[in-house]
């Protein structure tokens, strides 16, 4: 056992003359790659992401980063460990994260780096962040303005005190990672600083500066916003997270949020006002409505989104303008993907293309080729091996991901993974989508409902069908294709040691109220 300690050291030393590089990890909430310019989805005309898309101009865009279950608190658990949900033992919102365990902010603060996370946490109250010396994070979700956080001003890992700060919660995120490069951390240590927003989560609250943005524009809208679930299984009908029902009058900004400061108020009723007024003239309904809603929905969005750029702008300024910015590796990363309208939805959970994929951008000056488009299969649980490696350490055994560290150079490993494997669990569960797991290799998605009322299988071709809205499974054409994929998915369950039952954390024992009433198949 203590040959350990002692290679993690020997390691660490090696590297510490080529003085070790800064991590700056930018994570949102439900930032759908459709919405950063520089993926070039039929909405990025209208991303407001200069910044972000910059990444992708001076370092590696990555094309098919997918997550391993697409939810928030599971995928933030997924890469503080770089192992799968039912090994890191949180499979749902709501389980409590088990913070004794092997995190990679506590095996690079245990290798010479000072470690801080800011903003967005979600992985349970019942304790502060542990590998950090310093945290401070929104209470669950948070609000949208006026947020408390809780302070872990000394790393003890224990919370100090309640924080109530004014303002826009993304600029005041901003703010104190800015605050924290600047004067709080320890300036002889490389540092890895976890900057986490809230936006652009539901309900999509835009920031003063920006509730009128976009008012005189109307955003092209994605090719299946009236879907009719058609060709798939008894789970798509099922759902309930469609921007025609489910979303409510909050959602929609017909109620204005009820925490703001008369100023804060003033604004949002002036921006609104009138624009509800004009709804309420134009008297719509049926297909006219949802489109309505549409233009209102993603609007509110991409407003949240160009608070969280200017953030992006103001970090990346600083590192220039400190002379950090050569030896910084700058990551923007989303927890999971998010629907725009595709399929008639908002939310994510499916392993279908917009909530499997989420977004990755990395910049590291004299490592990776500035403008480079990559298309390996990566994803966030490769983050943990990945920041060992530039840290100088050995990654861990146990870890599920691997080291991103050569395709970052730009040689991808001969054994590279061809193929992913992707667990959903949360049924009962908001938006009612039913558990599901499956194999996705790139071309080729077999997606198996195991639920015993919805036990089915789907697959997908995307190279005939991007959308995603036939399944050709159990089909002779894709006989061949169907039994390569279902093997590769037995290898991956083994492998990965999926038990055959889930295990009893996944059991959400609220039942989340219906909104939209279920279809049924025609
Ligand atoms: C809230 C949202 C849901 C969302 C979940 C999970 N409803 O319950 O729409 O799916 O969070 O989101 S809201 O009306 O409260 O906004 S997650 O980011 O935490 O996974
Ligand atoms: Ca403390």
């Amino acid at each position: 056992m203590k040959l350990i300690p002692m290679v993690l050291s020997l390691a660490a030393l090696s590297l510490s003359a080529a003085k070790r590089p800064n991590i700056l990890f930018i994570f949102t909430d439900d930032h759908a790659y459709q919405a950063v310019g520089a993926y070039n989805s039929w909405l990025k005309d209208n991303c407001p992401t200069p910044n972000i898309d910059s990444l992708a101009r001076d370092g590696m865009l990555f094309e098919q980063c997918y997550v391993t279950n697409s939810i928030c608190g599971p995928m933030r658990a997924a890469i503080q460990t770089g192992k799968y949900s039912h090994t890191n033992g949180f499979l749902v919102n709501g389980n409590k994260f088990d913070g004794t365990q092997q995190t990679f902010p506590k095996l690079l603060r245990k290798a010479g780096y000072t470690t801080a996370v800011v903003g967005k946490w979600h992985l349970g109250t019942h304790m502060s962040p542990q590998g950090y010396d310093y945290s401070e994070v929104l209470i669950g979700q948070g609000p949208y303005y006026n947020p408390p956080m809780r302070l872990d001003a000394d790393g003890d890992g224990k919370h100090d005190e309640v924080i109530k700060h004014v303002g826009y919660t993304t600029d005041v995120i901003t703010d104190l990672a800015l605050n924290w490069m600047k004067t709080r951390r320890d300036k002889d240590k490389p540092f890895m600083l976890m900057y986490q927003h809230k936006a652009p989560h539901r309900n999509w609250q835009p920031g003063p500066k920006y509730l009128n943005k976009y008012d005189d524009v109307t955003l092209p809208e994605p090719d299946t916003l009236f879907d009719d679930y058609k060709g798939r299984t008894l789970a798509a009908y099922q759902q309930d997270m469609t921007i025609a029902e489910t979303m409510n009058r909050g959602d929609l900004k017909l109620d204005a949020p009820g925490n703001l400061t008369p100023e804060q108020r003033q604004l949002w009723d002036a921006a609104y006002n009138p624009k509800n007024e004009a709804l309420k003239k134009a008297n719509l309904s049926g297909k006219n409505l949802v489109r309505w809603k549409y233009q209102r929905y993603v609007k509110d969005y991409l407003r949240c989104i160009a608070s969280v750029d200017d953030g992006v702008g103001r970090m990346l300024a600083y590192l220039k303008e400190a002379g950090l910015e050569k030896n910084t590796i700058v990551i923007y990363c989303s927890d999971q993907g998010f629907y725009l309208g595709e399929h008639g939805w908002f939310d994510k959970r499916w392993m279908y293309e917009e909530s499997l994929r989420t977004p990755l951008l990395i910049r590291w000056p004299g490592v990776i080729k500035p403008g480079s488009r990559n298309g390996d299969i990566v994803s966030p649980i490769d983050f943990a091996g990945t920041f060992c490696e530039i840290a100088g350490i050995d990654a861990p055994a146990d870890l599920h991901g691997c080291s991103m560290a050569s395709i970052l150079k730009g040689k991808t490993p001969e054994d590279w993974r061809k193929s992913f494997y992707y667990h959903y669990y949360e049924y009962p569960g908001y938006h009612w989508v039913r558990r599901h797991y499956g194999v996705a290799d790139g071309r080729y998605k077999l997606i198996r409902f195991y639920e015993k009322d919805v036990n089915q299988w789907e697959l997908f071709d995307l190279q005939s069908d991007p959308n995603e809205m036939t399944s050709v499974y159990g089909t002779a054409e894709y006989a061949v294709v169907q039994n390569r994929l279902t093997r590769q998915l037995a290898l991956h369950r083994q492998e990965l040691e999926v038990p055959k039952e889930d295990p009893p954390q996944s059991v959400v024992k609220r039942m989340p109220p219906r909104t939209r009433k279920p279809t049924a198949p025609k």
